[in-house]
């Protein structure tokens, strides 16, 4: 039921009560749970706050892997932080699909076998520690732009959670400029990995925001919902400006040799990334992306045991309660 129901938004609503309830989004009233809602929307959310959980919960292997190999203590001890700041996020998002009527462990089974996606940007690797700071800038940065407006959404769990991870985001996104920034002012060799590391994920950042706006299949019902504030190249033009001058601030090269001031717009122009690579990563066919799921099934398999475990304590505990009446 639910894998269809993450598929499309195209559903058979009374239309009396369509009009009352787009009456309440344009007045910016916040949807809660047990309102009455049409399907398409409690469907969207669904997907879209599940997938957003997910990228949360995947978002943690990349830089997981850096843990152990971070250069100093304090180092460590930010992206440990940072790292368990992530899972928080996926337990938040999590509890908000929800309240839609959807189970945590259904979600998690449509990840595990690709009915359910997360974001493309970690289907690509993080080969050093300059890497790792290009991620907490870059890739927190892009999140941090999609998300501010999110604070906004029209559904309240969403919007509630949303209000919470903007905060943890942005400590994010500082320690990764101020970790690239280190290597960006230390020896050749470190200013070079960090040139390397922004050439490497400004493309892949980029993608985050979703496709153009004419391929965008979902922006406009989402929009008319208030579920999305902005579009997707709305996002991506607000990240490249403020990104811009941030790489020219470190003295780095721009990844992009068509990024330039445009005047007459007020923005910078750039080039778009390319969109048959992001559409084959997101069909699977990443760098990372086989061994991103294969992490994931095998946590939640080893973790099988725990799961077991507290259902059975739960289960037992209810059983002397009831007895005890
Ligand atoms: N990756 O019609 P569209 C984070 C899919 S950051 C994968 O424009 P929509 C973190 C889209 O799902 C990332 N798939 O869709 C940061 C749809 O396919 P389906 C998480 C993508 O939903 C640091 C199709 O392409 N943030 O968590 O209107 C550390 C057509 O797209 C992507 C969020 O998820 C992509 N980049 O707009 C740790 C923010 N882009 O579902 C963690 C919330 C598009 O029909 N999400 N697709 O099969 C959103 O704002 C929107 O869902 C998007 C896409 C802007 C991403």
């Amino acid at each position: 039921m639910y894998a269809q129901m993450v598929q499309s938004e195209a559903t058979q609503d009374d239309p009396e009560k369509l009009a009352a309830f787009q009456a309440r989004i344009d007045a910016g009233e916040k949807i809660e749970p047990k309102d009455w809602m049409p399907e398409g929307y409690r469907k969207t959310l669904i997907r879209q706050i599940g997938q957003h959980a997910h990228s949360e919960i995947v978002g943690q292997l990349p830089e997981g892997n850096w843990i152990t190999r971070a250069p100093t203590l304090e180092r460590k001890a930010i992206l440990l932080a940072k790292v368990q700041d992530e899972a928080g996020h996926g337990l938040y998002l999590y509890c908000a699909a929800e309240t839609m009527g959807v189970s945590r462990d259904e979600l998690t089974e449509m990840l595990l076998d690709g009915r359910m996606k997360y974001s493309s940007i970690f289907n690509y690797p993080t080969l050093n520690w300059a890497d790792i700071g290009a991620v907490g800038w870059l890739v927190d940065g892009a999140a941090i732009m999609n998300q501010v407006p999110l604070q906004r959404t029209s559904f309240g769990p969403y919007s509630r959670a949303m209000i919470r991870i903007c905060k943890e985001e942005s400590f994010h996104a500082r320690q990764g400029f101020d970790a690239i920034r280190k290597m960006a002012e230390g020896t050749p060799a470190q200013k070079k990995m960090a040139q390397d590391a922004v050439n490497r994920l400004w493309f892949p950042a980029l993608m985050m925001f979703g496709p153009s706006d004419k391929d965008s299949v979902h922006s406009a019902q989402s929009m008319a919902w208030k579920i999305k504030i902005n579009t997707n190249d709305e996002l991506r033009q607000k990240f490249v400006d403020q990104t811009v001058p941030q790489i020219e601030f470190l003295g780095l090269d721009l990844p992009d040799p068509t990024i330039k001031w445009n005047e007459e717009r007020g923005h910078y122009d750039y080039s778009d990334p390319d969109w048959s690579e992001f559409f084959e990563v997101i069909k699977g066919n990443g760098p990372c992306n086989v061994d991103r799921l294969a992490a994931r099934n095998k946590a939640w398999d080893d973790g099988a045991w725990v799961r077991d475990g507290l259902l059975a304590h739960a289960k037992k505990k209810a059983a002397r309660q009831h007895a005890a009446e």
